[in-house]
């Protein structure tokens, strides 16, 4: 009997030991890190710039972390306009977003700086000036929102169009009702020039211009095209009066949670993706414009002198800017631009 109780023994003995053994080789190799997955949402289309911009991040992340990081893409504003975009960004919802600047000024009074009319005066300043100190100066003050601003894309440099009038000057602006963004610069340079804006979210756009709820609004020319706005207006200024970027934001808590590895990853590829979508964007800038001249809508192109009278009208806007951005980063915008 006793003999048999002391096999037992030996038996459950080695049993719990080749399960201990086992327990550690299974912690060893089998164990596998946990899938992250970026919900990255905007307001657009697909057969636009800013969403070319997303899958070429969603294709260098995924690729570079081994798949280790998933990027989900919600675009055509499935999620919300730009401001709920914000908002969910800000609260965790939704990890990633492109909003333009210009909403984003509700969130961050020093955004207000980029709605200074003429500020830029070609791509090749915008992107000096929002790739160096000012730019990263603006990103950086994100954080203050919940948000990590991360690079600034291509929306691009805006132009009216109405249904009304061929507009060269201000002059013939008076009484215009013309959409805006959401954004109180805006609102206060369009009643400068004589116009009557209503601030209005981009999903809601197409359908006030073939109601003729408003006579017109301002884009660059990809949305315009891309949106078919072209086809419910019959006059294009090619103003250029302000450059739009898109801000790349995400939620804080999320990014400063990510591994140093992943985070280098994440730096590496929006800056590469920022130059693609900017390629891409100033491409279908072109591509747009004759498309939209073959479609039969004239487009006038504005002397110098007619864009002077409309810098000289906006003047006192600068006083607004400086008063709701403050002074501190309008200077040095107007120092990095001058
Ligand atoms: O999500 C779309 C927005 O970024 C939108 O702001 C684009 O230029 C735009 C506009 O006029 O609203």
């Amino acid at each position: 009997m006793k003999k048999i109780l002391t096999i037992i023994l030996c038996l459950v003995l080695a049993c719990s030991m080749l399960a201990a053994c086992g327990n550690d080789d299974a912690g060893a190799g089998d164990e596998v890190p946990e899938k992250i997955t970026i919900k990255a949402a905007h307001g657009l289309n697909e057969n636009t710039a800013i969403h070319q911009g997303w899958l070429k991040f969603k294709e260098i992340v995924e690729e570079k972390t081994g798949g280790q990081i998933e990027i989900k893409i919600f675009p055509a504003g499935q999620l919300g306009g730009d401001r709920e975009l914000i908002e969910a960004v800000q609260m965790g919802n939704v990890t990633m977003s492109s909003p333009s600047s210009a909403p984003v000024s509700s969130f961050n009074k020093e955004f207000y700086v980029l709605d200074i009319p003429f500020l830029f005066k070609d791509r090749a300043q915008v992107y000096d000036v929002l790739d160096g100190e000012a730019g990263q100066t603006l990103l950086k003050s994100l954080e203050s929102y919940d948000i990590k601003g991360l690079s600034f894309m291509e929306n691009g440099f805006r132009n009216l169009t109405n249904s009304k009038v061929a507009v060269r000057t201000p002059d013939d602006l008076q009484g215009l009702k013309i959409r805006t963004m959401e954004n109180d610069i805006h609102l206060a340079a369009w009643t400068m020039l004589g116009a009557n804006p209503t601030p209005m979210s981009f999903g809601e756009l197409f359908t006030a211009l073939q109601q003729k709820t408003v006579d017109g609004q301002e884009n660059p020319f990809e949305l315009i095209y891309s949106n078919k706005f072209y086809e419910v207006q019959d006059y294009i200024s090619k103003t250029q009066h302000i450059y739009t970027p898109y801000v790349i934001i995400c939620n804080k808590e999320f990014y400063e949670g990510l591994s140093e590895e992943h985070k280098a990853i994440m730096d590496e590829a929006i800056l590469e993706a920022t130059s693609y979508q900017r390629t891409a964007a100033s491409e279908k800038d072109v591509e747009a414009e004759a498309a939209i001249k073959e479609a039969g809508i004239e487009v006038l192109d504005l002397t110098n002198e007619e864009k002077d009278l409309f810098k000289e009208k906006l003047m006192p806007l600068y006083d607004q800017v400086k008063e709701k951005a403050g002074e501190e980063i309008v200077k040095v915008f107007l120092n990095a631009t001058k």
